[in-house]
This record gives structure tokens, C-alpha cells and sequence, in this order.
């Protein structure tokens, strides 16, 4: 068992709610046609990318999902940044060359979530090795959805890391669907934790949806690999509770799924576990919402107040030398 602080208790609660609530955000700002480019919701999941972020410690590097906003929040990524990204603003981290959550900092410790099937797994073993190379201990933690888990590049991610037994942690999100393929129709096994056999890995199962589970099986799997245990595989089981994107109205999930799943919604069980533990009243709650609330009011106001790229700087910052007479390239 893993002890929890009370301050400890608030965060996951406060980092959840921060997910759900500048995803909202995102939403609206989407629908007033600001967002440029699709906008990816991890509705459902933010237990699963809080609790198990919030096990690391500074230094340690993540690779985050779309589904893993939350995780970057943990990491100390701000709300203006996301708002900032999403509307392809100056500030944003790509200063508009990319877009939805597609940023990195290795100094707060997490590298930018592509949408990957897989490949960020290697990479993720990448850094614990370099780590490793430079007598640092730190912990790396990589995010795959269950459908990553068929891919090959997960494969020889994941065997590599086993082999080479790294300090990383493979956090594998199973939410029911790949884009709109439920997981038996991907996979012959139930449970994607069997895989960790294969690969001489230690595998646990955890609710996805409980943030305190999340965090515990995660902070044993950092601490383990932190003293020289190896890698540890997580299989977290959790429900998309949107579509694939903001154009994906998931007309192929079954509504009693989705009603199913609307009662273990995270936040809302996270809150009756504060109350019964008397960690927060509910009107403490519903005073952290609105402070949360103001606090994305203005964030937002800064992310809108930052200009749209100037197009002569659109090629600073794309390659790593800048091109410097774009026209010469072209036929
Ligand atoms: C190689 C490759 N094929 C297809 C895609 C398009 N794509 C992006 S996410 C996704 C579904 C991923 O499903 P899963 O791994 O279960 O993650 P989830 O979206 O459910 O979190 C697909 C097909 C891609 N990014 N890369």
C-alpha cells in the first residue's frame, strides 16, 4: 500500500478536474471554429493519465497519448499553452507549425504526443537508456492505446526495453476502441496484460478509473524500476467516452456500453471518496471547481490575447537549419 498525503488527495482530484474542464474549454473554442484542426478528448480517462503521471518524480520523462493531457497538466504543462497549441497562436509550443497537444519540454519531462500506434515506445526506451548511459536515474513512462498494442513497433519497443530491462513503465490504456474498432475485433486476448509474459515483464491490471489505483500501481512500478527492478507493464482498463475526435460521433459504441461506463466515471466516484474520506465537503469541491474555473477564464484570456504566426516566419523552427531561400526549392 501506498500512502497518500491529504495535499496528495486534493492534487489528483485537482489535476482531473483540470483535464475535464479545459477539455470543455477546448470544446466550446472548437465549435466557435477556433481549434485549427481536430480536437482529441480523453473524457472517461483522466484517472488514468493523472494517477499514473503523478507517480513520477522531476526528471523523470513521459511520452503522453492524445488521451494524456492530463498527464502533461501533472507535468506542469499550463492550460495557456494548450489553448495556445489548439488555436495555432505565436505562444503556443510549436508557435503554430503544429497542432492539438503536440508539445514537449524534457525539462518538465514529457515529449510531445504524436499520434502514435507504438513508435513512441522505442523512443521512450531510447531515453532511459541514454539515461542509463549518463549514470542518471531517472524513470521513463510511455502511454499506448489498446490498439497500439497490435502494432509491430510496440513489439520491438516493449522486447527491447525487457531485454535491455530499462527503468520504463508501459502504461497500456485500454478504452474499448481503436478509432471505431472494438478490441476483440483487433486482439484474441481479453486481458492486453497476457502480453507482458511474453516479454518476461511484470504485469498488473488496474482500474482505469480509479485515479488512487492508478497512482498506486504506478508509483510501486517507478519505484521498483527506479532501484534497478526493471520495466513494469500496466494495463489500465478504462472507456473512450467521446469518439475518436470531435468529427467522430461514436454511432458504433453500443449506448448500454456507454451508460455502463457513465457510472464509473472518475471524477464523480473520486468525489464521493473525498467526501466519505472527509478530505473535502462537498461545497470545499464545488469552490475548487470555480477556482479552477476562473483560473481557465484566464488562461484563456492570455492564450487569446497571443497573434497569429507572421507567415514570413513560417519556415523558422520546421527543419533544423532554416531554409533560407524557400522559392529556390520549389520545381
Ligand atoms: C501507423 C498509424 N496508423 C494509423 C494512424 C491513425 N490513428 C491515430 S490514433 C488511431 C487509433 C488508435 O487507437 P488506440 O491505440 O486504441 O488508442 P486510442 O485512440 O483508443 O486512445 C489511429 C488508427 C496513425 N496515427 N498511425
Amino acid at each position: 500500500m501506498v500512502e497518500l498525503t491529504k495535499q496528495q488527495y486534493i492534487d489528483l482530484y485537482y489535476y482531473m478536474r483540470l483535464t475535464r474542464s479545459l477539455e470543455e474549454r477546448l470544446t466550446i473554442l472548437f465549435r466557435q471554429n477556433k481549434v485549427i484542426g481536430g480536437l482529441y478528448r480523453s473524457l472517461g480517462q483522466e484517472a488514468t493519465a493523472v494517477g499514473t503521471a503523478y507517480a513520477l518524480s522531476k526528471g523523470d520523462i513521459l511520452s503522453p497519448l492524445i488521451r494524456d493531457l492530463g498527464a502533461m497538466l501533472v507535468r506542469g504543462a499550463l492550460p495557456r499553452e494548450i489553448f495556445m497549441q489548439y488555436m495555432a497562436r505565436e505562444g503556443g509550443g510549436s508557435r503554430g507549425r503544429d497542432l492539438n497537444i503536440h508539445i514537449a519540454d524534457l525539462e518538465r519531462g514529457f515529449i510531445g504526443p504524436i499520434s502514435h500506434l507504438g513508435d513512441m515506445v522505442s523512443v521512450t526506451a531510447g531515453l532511459a537508456l541514454g539515461a542509463r548511459l549518463k549514470a542518471k536515474n531517472i524513470v521513463t513512462m510511455v502511454y499506448v492505446g489498446d490498439g497500439a498494442t497490435s502494432t509491430g513497433a510496440f513489439h520491438e519497443g516493449v522486447n527491447l526495453i525487457a531485454v535491455l530491462n530499462l527503468p520504463t513503465i508501459i502504461v497500456m490504456e485500454h478504452n474499448g476502441y481503436a478509432f471505431s474498432t472494438p478490441t476483440e475485433q483487433q486482439c484474441a486476448v481479453r486481458d492486453l496484460i497476457e502480453k507482458a509474459k511474453a516479454y518476461g515483464i511484470p504485469g498488473y491490471i488496474v482500474d482505469g478509473n480509479d485515479v488512487v489505483a492508478c497512482y498506486e500501481v504506478a508509483r510501486q512500478a517507478v519505484d521498483r524500476a527506479r532501484q534497478g527492478g526493471g520495466p513494469t507493464m500496466i494495463e489500465a482498463k478504462t472507456f473512450r467516452m467521446l469518439g475518436h475526435a470531435q468529427h467522430d460521433d461514436q454511432r458504433y459504441v453500443p449506448k448500454d456500453l456507454l451508460e455502463y461506463w457513465k457510472t464509473k466515471d472518475p471524477i464523480d466516484n473520486y468525489k464521493r471518496v473525498l467526501e466519505q474520506k472527509d478530505i473535502l465537503k462537498s461545497d470545499e469541491l464545488d469552490q475548487l471547481d470555480r477556482r479552477i474555473a476562473e483560473y481557465l477564464d484566464e488562461e484563456l484570456a492570455i492564450a487569446e490575447a497571443s497573434p497569429f504566426p507572421d507567415p514570413a516566419s513560417l519556415l523558422e523552427g520546421v527543419y533544423k537549419e532554416p531554409i533560407r531561400n524557400a522559392s529556390s526549392h520549389l520545381p
